[in-house]
């Protein structure tokens, strides 16, 4: 695989990094003025300008037990992600993580790791977590299942891997479901040919192909919960990505208000994950207000704009940048205000290592392992 493959598994990786500790400081907000942000971002580009170190949250915490684990398991291993959540989660509670994943951090530990889908199987009642914990931390897993050749990229593969990974810690479908999206979205933008404009229309329909059968496959099972899903416009995907494509298509983008309300700024995947995916196809292009040229930066700012859940939409939005551009997509100038970038780019060339042995064992006939 190439260079530019290298350096955008490592962008992917640095996004979520970047994004996450960023957007941190304005989590909750009701919004962020464009104003407010073209100061903050220009603050922190004045090379003469010291500020306050970010640290990053649970995204960037769960991402990297799942790089990890990954990178030593070589393969999807629930137990092994398990015990590095819990162990990640006790040496540092404080990363702002989910109200109730605690919950399952717990019991997994107090039933020794026993059963590594069990804690999150009985969360809510037995509904699951529908939260965006498992969306936030999936980057890792499309860089794992690339592969070069289109032979050998098996789309059911990613999508088991996404779904294993995922029910450690969420098994609502739509906690899954938004994992999925997220995925599938990374996959897509590691694989926009480089250099070349954005067909944003074309990026999501192509989504929308993808999520249409992982939603028909679900409700096909008769599962009065998946059906049920699917027929309400606000927790099915498509119609969501239908929503992100209307909105694209406006010669004036929609308003912030409109974005929160239909799309949503929640920790729930359902009103988060689109809303980070519109933010990185809008980023595509400029933005009234928004002052730069940077896609990556552009796609961050959007996020932060919108108030509510900004280190993880800013970190799936700088995820996708990231996946698209690669580390010269990213300015420099951002990353000394970050904790841990080092760290995000050996995760990204380590995935790399990885995948690119298995793209060659795999055109030799030998199966990668989920
Ligand atoms: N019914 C009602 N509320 C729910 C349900 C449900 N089935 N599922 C989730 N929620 P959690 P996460 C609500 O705790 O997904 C941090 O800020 C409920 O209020 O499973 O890992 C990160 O930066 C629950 O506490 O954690 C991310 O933004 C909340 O959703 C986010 O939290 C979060 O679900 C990740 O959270
Ligand atoms: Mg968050």
């Amino acid at each position: 695989m190439s260079a530019s493959t290298l350096s955008r598994f490592q962008g992917t990786l640095l996004g979520v990094l970047v994004g996450d500790c960023l957007g941190g400081p304005f989590e909750g907000s009701k919004y962020v003025s464009k104003a407010h942000l073209n100061k903050y971002f220009a603050k922190m580009l004045d090379p003469s300008v010291r500020l306050p170190f970010k640290t990053y949250t649970d995204d960037t915490a769960m991402t990297k037990s799942v790089a990890l684990s990954l990178i030593q398991c070589r393969r999807v291993d629930p137990m092994d992600m398990a015990k590095r959540f819990v162990s990640e989660y006790n040496a540092d509670p404080k990363r702002g993580y989910g109200a109730t994943v605690g919950d399952v951090f717990q019991n997994l530990h107090l039933t020794a790791f026993e059963d590594p889908f069990g804690p999150a199987s009985r969360q809510f009642g037995g509904m699951g977590s529908y939260g965006n914990g498992a969306a936030m931390r999936i980057s890792p897993v499309p860089l794992f299942t690339h592969s070069t050749s289109d032979e050998s990229d098996d789309l059911s593969t990613l999508l088991a891997a996404v779904e294993t990974c995922s029910k450690v810690t969420h098994s609502n479908p739509l906690g899954i479901r938004g994992a999925i999206l997220h995925a599938i979205a990374v996959r897509a933008a590691l694989r926009h040919k480089a250099g070349e404009k954005m067909d944003t229309t074309a990026f999501t329909n192509g989504l929308i192909d993808i999520m249409a059968q992982v939603e028909g496959a679900d409700s096909g099972k008769a599962h009065m919960t998946h059906s049920k899903l699917d027929k309400d416009p606000e927790t099915s995907y498509v119609k969501k990505l239908e929503i992100v494509r209307s909105f694209l298509a406006l010669n004036e983008p929609p308003h912030r208000e409109e974005i929160e309300e239909v799309l949503g700024t929640a920790v729930s995947a359902h009103r988060s994950v689109p809303t980070a995916l519109y933010c990185f196809l809008a980023a595509q292009k400029p933005i009234p207000e928004i002052e730069t040229d940077n896609v990556f930066q552009r796609a961050l700012m959007l996020s932060f704009h919108l108030g509510g859940d900004t280190d993880t939409i800013g970190s799936m939005a700088g995820a996708l940048a990231g996946a698209q551009f690669g580390l010269d997509g990213i300015p420099s100038g951002l990353l000394k205000h970050c904790e841990a970038t080092k760290q995000a780019v050996q995760w990204g060339e380590d995935l790399f290592n990885l995948a690119e042995t298995s793209s060659s064992a795999s055109s030799k006939g030998t199966q990668r392992s989920s």
